[in-house]
């Protein structure tokens, strides 16, 4: 693995989310040790501390949007700041907050890729496919819209964040564990031709040659994103999550996923998202996900050869 100068930005704040507690998020990554764990892994690390942003007014929806307005003034900063360590060359470890946050921080990525002649892919570790619009979604909460809004469908304020609109093609994409997805949602997500490996997929075919198909066709010039959703893990190793859904991948699976990702030497910026102390267990959610950072950034067992 390559060594970085790693900078951590805390994002603490749950606008698009429909559980408080996600603003907690960074601290508790930060408690568990993600600095050492980096520093270990040999990383330079920097931790610019978190943004700041308007307070969760905790409103009902308007017109399909929960927050909207605090929602893109938070979006705006992670942009920027997401976007400012991209261009110091250094890689941007996004800490949320909940996953509204990866219309800033994956339009910063996109915006850079244009700008350094670079091919995008961007890995969604998440139970949920996150591309609701404000017509379907049941509750308004713009954590289910992302990768909608980042495909182009959404609020002008936040389908534009990058310059460009669409910030992200959506074969530039790869969904991988999803196994909750809302009835309209489905429609939208067959329309776009998302490459979603779900957890049937993984059961049938395995972790292995799912990240196989999932990482083909990288090559120098790729800027690997991952935008890693701690619902993807299973409650059981990851209770401390606002929308849980049984049935995820497992401690091994995902371990299996990040070395996988990190055997690639492709992987450029994270986020780490939807963390929810407040519904954690003596940050058992946290540690198991600093831990599986260790592994995106080479963590193995054994030194292994590659082939
Ligand atoms: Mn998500």
């Amino acid at each position: 693995m390559q060594a970085w100068d790693v900078s951590l930005i805390g994002v603490p704040t749950d606008v698009g989310a429909g559980a408080r507690g996600a603003s907690m998020g960074p601290e508790a990554l930060r408690v568990a040790g993600l600095t050492a764990r980096l520093q270990r892994r040999g990383q330079r690390v920097h931790d610019r501390g978190n943004l700041a942003g308007p307070p969760n007014p905790w409103l009902p929806a308007e017109q399909g949007y929960r927050h909207l307005d605090e929602v893109i003034a938070w979006n705006q900063r992670v942009h920027d700041a997401v976007y400012a360590e991209l261009q110091r060359g250094h890689f941007p470890i996004m800490l949320g907050g909940d996953h509204c946050l990866a219309i800033g921080s994956i339009s910063a990525v996109a915006r850079h890729c244009r700008a350094a002649g670079k091919t995008l892919r961007v890995l969604w570790l998440d139970a949920h496919t996150d591309f609701n619009t404000q017509l379907l979604t049941p509750s308004g909460n713009l954590h289910g819209m992302p990768v909608a809004c980042l495909c182009g469908s959404g609020p002008q304020a936040l389908t534009h964040l990058s310059g460009v609109c669409p910030a992200l093609q959506p074969a530039w994409l790869r969904q991988i564990g999803i196994r909750s997805v809302d009835e309209g949602e489905r429609c939208l997500v067959e329309q776009a031709a998302l490459a979603v490996y779900d957890m049937r997929h993984i059961d049938e075919a395995g972790m292995r040659a799912t990240m196989q198909a999932a990482l083909a066709g990288l090559d120098e010039g790729t800027h690997l994103h991952v935008s890693f959703d701690v619902d993807f893990l299973d409650p059981e190793v990851a209770p401390g999550v606002g929308t849980p859904v049984p049935g995820g991948a497992t401690y091994r699976e995902a371990q299996l996923c990040m070395e996988m990702i990190a055997d690639t030497g492709r992987m450029a910026s994270l986020d780490i998202v939807e963390l929810n102390p407040a519904l954690d267990v003596r940050n058992k959610t946290a540690i198991a996900a600093a831990e599986l950072v260790e592994s995106l950034f080479g963590k193995s067992t054994l030194i292994r050869r590659q082939g």
